[in-house]
């Protein structure tokens, strides 16, 4: 029962941290993107582009959710995959609530039955990091939602998607199913009206002008990090990772300095991303001093360069030092 006078329960704000979980591709961070109304995760038509637990913030009136991206889960041995799925994993037992994200074109295969069985889980365990009953009726809550994306796809079937869960997740009620599609902007305002009501009473973590918490160094290399995925997803999407090494203010703070690495493996793959006569770094660096431009306040000056940091997939601490 709720302790609360009426006055009181009006007045109360609204705050939550919502995990959002699926499978690689199935469209997560463009969902945040979309709900957050700003570019705070990137987005790649490669799997597993996400590689740490990102923090969007939807700020209303009724309060502030803070939507925490999360790598892919998927099935695999490799050390950085570990490393991705053991990342989401976590975010979903420090949540309030969880948003899980299924891609409604394709069949759900081993890779979902994983992910679906990490939520089943949680909604076995708990109601949330907080212990709250979302739903107010007394009755535990997982808190879970599921977000039906990529509804706009020719070959969407969103009674696939919705079998799938009622199986997998029996205690999840098709009223916590929405079809969206994250691209087209279709279907999420239900589903974000559905998120606040669910959210617990409280104050928000963040100032409402956040829609992000993450450091300037690590936008800015995750900035460089899209760019340069987009233009090497042939050859080496995840043979490399980013690093801002230095920066400076100029011009009486209007302007930012940054000097950058795009650590890669090996040797070879170094002319890779350097490209004919410097050519593919170069557009790299046009491209992500462009876009930084737009995200930030600042004229950025890019200084980016591409060295050779050996089998680091496999070194632990270059691994928590990217990875968190
Ligand atoms: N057609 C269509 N494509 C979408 C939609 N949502 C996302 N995509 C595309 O799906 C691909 C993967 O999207 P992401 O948002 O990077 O997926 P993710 O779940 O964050 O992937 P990881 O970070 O790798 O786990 C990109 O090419 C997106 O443009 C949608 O609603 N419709
Ligand atoms: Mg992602």
């Amino acid at each position: 029962m709720d302790v609360l006078s009426p006055s009181v329960q009006d007045a109360g704000q609204k705050a939550a941290f919502v995990a959002v979980a699926g499978r690689p591709s199935a469209g997560k961070s463009t969902l945040i993107n979309l709900l957050c109304g700003e570019k705070v995760s990137i987005v790649s038509p490669v799997p597993q582009t996400t590689r740490n637990a990102i923090r969007g913030i939807v700020n209303r009136e009724q309060g502030q959710l803070v939507l925490v991206d999360t790598p892919g889960i998927h099935i695999s041995e490799k050390k950085l995959n570990l490393r991705l799925t053991e990342t989401a994993v976590r975010a979903l037992g420090e949540s309030d609530l969880v948003l899980y994200v299924l891609d409604a074109s394709r069949a759900p295969g081993p890779e979902e039955e994983a992910v679906a069985a990490a939520l089943a889980s949680r909604a076995a365990g708990s109601t949330g990091s907080s212990g709250i009953d979302p739903s107010g009726s007394g009755l535990p809550d997982s808190g879970i939602l599921a977000a039906i994306n990529k509804m706009d796809l020719p070959g969407a079937d969103y009674d696939r998607a919705l079998d799938f869960l009622r199986r997998r997740l029996p205690a999840l009620p098709d009223s916590r199913c929405f079809p969206v599609s994250a691209k087209k902007n279709e279907g999420v305002t239900a589903l974000l009206d559905t998120l606040f009501e669910l959210a617990p009473r409280g104050p928000s973590f963040y100032p409402a002008e956040y829609y992000t918490d993450q450091e300037i160094d690590f936008r800015v290399a995750e900035i460089i990090r899209g760019e340069a995925i987009k233009r090497l997803r042939e050859e080496l999407p995840h043979a490399f990772y980013v690093e801002v090494a230095d920066r400076e203010f100029r011009n009486e703070g209007k302007r930012l300095w940054v000097r950058a690495f795009i650590i890669c493996e090996r040797e070879s793959q170094k002319g890779m991303i350097v490209g004919k006569g410097g050519s593919l770094i170069k557009a790299i660096g046009e491209a992500a001093r462009k876009e930084l431009n737009r995200v930030f306040d600042w004229k950025f000056e890019l200084d980016l360069r591409v060295k050779t940091g050996k089998d680091w997939r496999h070194n632990d601490r270059i691994l928590r030092k990217i990875l968190g």
